[in-house]
């Protein structure tokens, strides 16, 4: 599947370490709850039962299921992207490597021969089941339940991750710029979005989990 012609994409791309360390840091800080090296099912469901068990959603209640289907929909899509080999786990390599894929800027070959030079990334939308997630990761973050997203509830949201208070805090201020930008989730998925494809280190969305400094 996906050889060079068939798929359009530049196969010689590669992400910069820049970005292959925010990807690794999000796939070890929050998507391998378990800790153990590549992300499973158990890893997503343990996701998904503190976000119902955060939130007061009973086991069979509307809220409960919805999460429970689209934490399904998600895991299976991550799956069918990234798990090369099948075996129900997405190794840090299979993940960096769907990560290539999908950055991987489509080039007519001609523009291959041309040139040499990696074509600049535009920011695009994030994959559907990304996108999803990051709806319910906003939801565990929005404790209060109003829409936004404050400085204490980013600091205590992250706590659970090992993330220190002064470094969150720290983030919280610079990405909603002193706390006069509204964290609303428009704004939260315009920054992971970011966070996520950003090649530009002083970026604000290179903020969003909390660690200050990458590479
Ligand atoms: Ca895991
Ligand atoms: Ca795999």
């Amino acid at each position: 599947m996906g050889n060079e012609i068939s798929s359009g994409r530049n196969t010689d791309y590669q992400l910069s370490p820049f970005r292959r360390e925010k990807l690794m840091h999000e796939f070890n800080t929050f998507f391998d709850v378990n800790k153990s090296g590549g992300l499973e099912w158990k890893d997503f469901d343990m996701t998904r039962k503190k976000i119902c068990d955060l939130s007061g959603w009973e086991s069979n209640s509307e809220d409960s299921l919805r999460a429970s289907s689209i934490f399904h929909t998600v895991w299976e899509n991550l799956q069918e992207q990234a798990d090369e080999n099948n075996d129900g786990k997405i190794t840090a390599e299979e993940w960096i490597k769907m990560w290539t894929k999908l950055a991987a800027p489509r080039v007519k070959m001609t523009d291959k021969i041309k040139s040499k030079k990696q074509p600049e990334v535009t920011l695009s939308r994030l994959p559907a089941w990304l996108e999803k997630y990051v709806e319910y990761r906003f939801s565990l973050y929005d404790r209060t339940r109003d829409g936004i997203i404050d400085i204490e509830e980013f600091e205590y949201v992250l706590s659970d991750f090992n993330v220190p208070a002064k470094n969150a805090r720290a983030a919280f201020i610079i990405f909603s710029k002193n706390q006069e930008k509204q964290v609303n989730l428009e704004y939260f998925k315009q920054l992971s979005c970011q966070y996520f494809q950003s090649e530009e280190p002083s970026d604000l969305g290179n903020f969003i989990t909390g660690k200050l400094d990458f590479l």
